[in-house]
């Protein structure tokens, strides 16, 4: 078994980032949800195999390069200055101590190294920082990624210019449940970010939280309101609610794992030439689950044993994994 990519890290060019044909209605994707299981899964496994190897999975590495502190309010997060959690606020990381996580991750089989800042949106001087940064993750041939908050198109426009190839703008649940979660920016701020970051010519990374405490219909909203991005984002998080104490989510009811499958099949459905990431929370499925979300379309994963602040399964676990299941690294 081999967790080191043997694929080129090359990027296809935005001209390919996939256009969906289908039109996505709420009530549609409500009906994929509300099929039996295996109706279900058996549809996003023939979805799957028309567009990817079945048995490919690709690994991003995440890394937290300026932690807590965050002016934002959103309910889920560890990393809000508002919400009273373990977490510290700390400066941005050095270029030197980014680079050496950036050639740990590939050492390890990543194929792309995700920085994450906890931003409302980035100051002339941070950006400069993490430019840096990028100029040196992608000189070590990692595709690279960012997560940096809301971005003006001049700023995107740079981020493009020093080779950032994916930025990480979620939508994070149903239009209609955004404000019970998050107050402090509107939902058309995240949509004019992930225009501006489409206008550039960077691929667009953008999913959700399930897990919540939202209903199945939110969930189809989300999937809709993703699935009818024009183009498609090429990557599609799909994040199980962690919960964290101190955050105003600690406590929300936990979702029946299979909604969470089902969650993933309908990704899958509804965005067929998607990278669909089965994201946070990983750590607390067993290997079955994976197994099931696998099966049902997540063709990638976070790798690593960090998410930013909180656990994600060790390098081990999944090279177990991924060996019991015959999978690999693309
Ligand atoms: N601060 C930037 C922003 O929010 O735009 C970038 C980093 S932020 C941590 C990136 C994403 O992580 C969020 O949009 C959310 O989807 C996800 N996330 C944060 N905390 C989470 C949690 N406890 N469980 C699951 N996903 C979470
Ligand atoms: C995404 O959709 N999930 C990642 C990444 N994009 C930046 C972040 C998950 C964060 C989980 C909570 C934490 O570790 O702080
Ligand atoms: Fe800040 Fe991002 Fe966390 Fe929201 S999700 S509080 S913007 S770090």
């Amino acid at each position: 078994m081999n967790m080191h990519s043997t694929a080129p890290h090359a990027v296809a060019p935005v001209s390919s980032a996939p256009k969906n044909a289908t039109k996505w209605s709420i009530e549609a994707i409500e009906a994929l949800f509300e099929l039996p299981f295996n109706d279900l899964v058996w549809r996003a496994q023939s979805a799957h195999r028309a567009h990817f190897d079945p048995n490919g999975i690709q690994l991003s590495t995440l890394l937290s390069v300026k932690t807590g502190g965050c002016p934002e309010d959103c309910g889920y997060c560890p990393q809000s200055a508002r919400h009273p959690t373990a977490v510290a606020a700390q400066a941005i990381l050095s270029t030197e101590a980014v680079l050496a996580a950036a050639q740990a991750a590939k050492a390890a089989g990543a194929s792309r190294f995700c920085m994450g800042a906890a931003w409302r949106s980035p100051k002339e001087r941070d950006l400069n920082a993490v430019i840096d940064m990028i100029e040196g993750v992608r000189a070590l041939g990692l595709e690279t990624c960012a997560t940096l908050g809301m971005l003006k198109p001049e700023q995107a426009e740079r981020l493009k210019q020093s080779g950032l190839d994916y930025y990480n703008h979620n939508l994070d649940t149903a239009r209609e449940f955004y404000g019970e979660v998050i107050h402090t920016r509107e939902y058309q701020d995240r949509l004019d970010t992930l225009a501006a970051v489409r206008e550039a010519g960077m691929h667009v990374c953008c999913g959700g939280i399930v897990g919540m405490g939202e209903t199945r219909r939110m969930r189809a909203g989300l999937l809709f309101e993703l699935a009818n991005l024009d183009p498609v984002p090429e990557s599609v998080p799909i994040n199980l609610l962690v919960q964290v104490e101190g955050t105003p989510l600690h406590g929300t009811e936990a979702l029946d794992p299979f909604e969470f499958v089902r969650t993933i099949a309908c990704a899958r459905i509804t965005m067929p030439a998607s990278r669909v990431r089965l994201s946070a929370g990983r750590e607390s499925l067993s290997d079955e689950m994976q197994a099931l979300c696998f099966l049902a379309g997540a063709n990638s994963i976070f790798y690593g044993e960090k998410l930013l602040t909180t656990g994600n399964p060790d390098v081990q676990r999944d090279q177990r994994l991924f060996e019991r299941l015959g999978l690999h690294a693309e």
